[in-house]
């Protein structure tokens, strides 16, 4: 088949390009490409698989979650300036979750004409004319290019991808009208090959021996990671430093990933122990991660050595960013751990009396630790770490679960078992309302796993659930939701309290706008898009409806447990 129009050509690239899904919200700008996904169809070329996105944050956070489990970069396809601000906060949970998507935006068309072109034929095309676009994502996209001319298509979209997976990976915002995308193609010199995406960066090899050197003299050192476990690579080496220099890993205080089994003897547990290990820490080990500790919580000893490794230890994107840190290495942090655990091997080997205190460290490490996370009452009203152990019962160490707790994020954490890489994933970012669409995205990518999100009720409201729910029926990626619900935004309610102990809210002991009095009827909301629902409100029901929504699970609905809980 011979290409007839630019949309052909992108769509096809797309797929050249080893984009898997195009997550679509159509317009009227769209017409080129929807038809182009069935004339290629026809003609036994490959697409990209199209997914229909009712809302566009939704999709934005499935490709993100995409991302998060398998580092290769999706396309969301969304409607000119109109689906570009629907895409919401989930853009800055891109940004901080350093992940590799692409967004195409249709642009209204430039002509003005009423024929077979794709100009201008309807009131909104000129409405739609704004003076920046781009300008509502310029603050948190990696890359941002207009596609104004067929000739420029192989170049736009091969950047584009390359840029969005290259490290930190991030967005790549991409804008074509629709009478470009009519346009015939320009296939002359057209090219997929040639935009490779540049290799992690490995650490100085004087930095690695700088780093293990003291880790092997330290007498109380430290790894605090908030991504290193992103892969599975990281994750086996994050375990494989903490076995080899006894160290204690930190990992927990921003949303996300696991980077360490929760079983581990190094895994601290909590805010509490980690603030604490790191104040007692004479070498400080920061390997990918945005914010290592609250300095509120944290005195660092006056002889304290921090390292800090990162693809990018400058923190561009955050402009007060002031850790103190004596060695700053730009290096993938995964590579960085394993160069750091061969080295310190090597030293160990070399020096009998570091080989020691290391492996003493490590007994005392394994001595000290805190076994399985503590069994709540097995009857009675629920709590978050009840929640959990009703969790830990029922699903598989294979299971991912996807966090966005919030004020209860400390329980999940605590109380949930997570032993393998990949496990346990989140927005890592500050954007709340990702958890539904990323477990849409972590269930495309794991068709085989059974996908669990762990979110407030809050956050399950932000999440647009009637369009997560209903594309999870009509993409067939069916997940289960177990909110947390606490009637309300716990979050907004603590700091209120905490600024004024003594005030009228703390006095009233409520808030305004945090309570919700007329929250839905979660399940039915569930049961009206094509889910499973039901709510419980003590411990002891709470294993057998767990049981029944992941039987749901397994027979291809989506489902969700309200958990009911109360808290202050
Ligand atoms: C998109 C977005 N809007 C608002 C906020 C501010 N915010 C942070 S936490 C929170 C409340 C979350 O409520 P819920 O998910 O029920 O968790 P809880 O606080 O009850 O633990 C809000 C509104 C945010 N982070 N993101
Ligand atoms: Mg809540």
């Amino acid at each position: 088949m011979k290409l007839k129009t630019t949309a052909e050509h992108l769509v096809s690239l797309l797929a050249a390009h080893g984009v898997e899904y195009l997550f679509l919200n159509p317009g009227t700008d769209t017409a080129p490409v929807q038809e182009a996904v069935y004339s290629l169809a026809e003609a036994g070329l490959p697409a990209p698989t199209v997914l229909l996105s009712t809302f566009e944050s939704v999709s934005l956070a499935a490709a993100h979650a995409y991302w998060n489990m398998t580092g290769r970069p999706q396309a969301v396809f969304v409607h000119v300036d109109a689906g570009t601000q629907n895409l919401g906060a989930m853009v800055h949970n891109v940004l901080r979750g350093r992940a590799g998507v692409i967004v195409i935006a249709g642009k209204t068309p430039y002509g003005e004409d009423d024929g077979p072109s794709g100009g201008r034929n309807r009131p909104i095309q000129w409405q739609q004319d704004v003076p920046d676009q781009p300008g509502i994502v310029r603050g948190y996209a990696k890359w941002i290019q207009e596609i104004t001319r067929p000739e420029m298509l192989d170049r736009a979209i091969g950047r584009a991808v390359q840029v969005a997976a290259s490290s930190p990976a991030g967005m790549a915002y991409l804008t074509v009208s629709r009478d470009v995308l009519m346009d015939p193609p320009r296939l002359d010199h057209s090219r997929v090959s040639g935009f490779a995406v540049p290799v992690p960066a490995a650490a100085d090899k004087g930095a690695v021996t700088r780093i293990a050197t003291a880790l092997a003299g330290a007498e109380a050192p430290v790894l605090v990671t908030s991504r290193a476990g992103r892969t599975a690579e990281g994750f086996a080496a994050v375990e494989a430093l903490a076995d080899l220099a006894g160290l204690p890993v930190t990992g927990r205080l921003e949303t996300g990933l696991v980077n360490i089994s929760s079983r581990h003897p190094s895994n601290l547990p909590n805010q509490a122990a980690a603030a604490a290990a790191i104040s007692a820490a004479d070498v400080v080990l920061v390997v990918e991660s945005d914010v290592p500790w609250l300095p509120g919580t944290v005195t660092l000893r006056a002889d304290a050595q921090v390292f800090h490794v990162d693809p990018d230890p400058a923190k561009a994107s955050m402009p007060l960013w002031s850790y103190p840190v004596d060695l700053a290495v730009q290096a993938d942090g995964p590579a960085a751990l394993a160069a750091i655990a061969a080295e310190l091997k090597a030293i160990a080997g070399a020096r009998p009396e570091a080989a020691k205190r290391m492996a003493d460290r490590a007994a005392r490490l394994r001595d000290g630790a805190a076994g399985r996370p503590r069994q709540e009452p097995p009857a009675g009203p629920l709590t978050p770490l009840g929640v959990m152990s009703a969790l830990n019962q029922v699903i598989d160490p294979e299971d991912i679960v996807i966090e966005e707790a919030v004020t209860n994020a400390p329980a999940v954490y605590e109380g949930l078992e997570r032993t393998r890489p990949g496990t346990l994933t989140g927005s890592t970012g500050p954007g709340l309302g990702w958890a539904l669409g990323g477990s849409l995205g972590v269930k495309l990518a794991r068709p085989d796993r059974r996908v669990i999100a762990v979110t407030g009720d809050g956050s399950f409201l932000f999440g647009v659930p009637t369009s997560a729910l209903t594309m999870a029926a009509e993409w067939e990626t069916p997940f289960l939701t177990v909110i947390l619900n606490n009637k309300g935004y716990r979050a907004s309610r603590l700091p209120v309290y905490g600024l004024f102990p003594d005030g009228v809210s703390a006095r009233r002991k409520t808030a305004v706008g945090t309570r919700f009095t007329s929250a839905p009827d979660y399940p039915a909301l569930a049961a009206a898009c094509h889910a499973r629902g039901e709510r419980v409100e003590r411990a002891e029901d709470l294993v057998p409806a767990l049981r029944r929504a992941l039987a749901a699970l397994d027979a291809g609905q989506a489902a969700l447990v309200e958990c009911v809980i109360e808290q202050d």
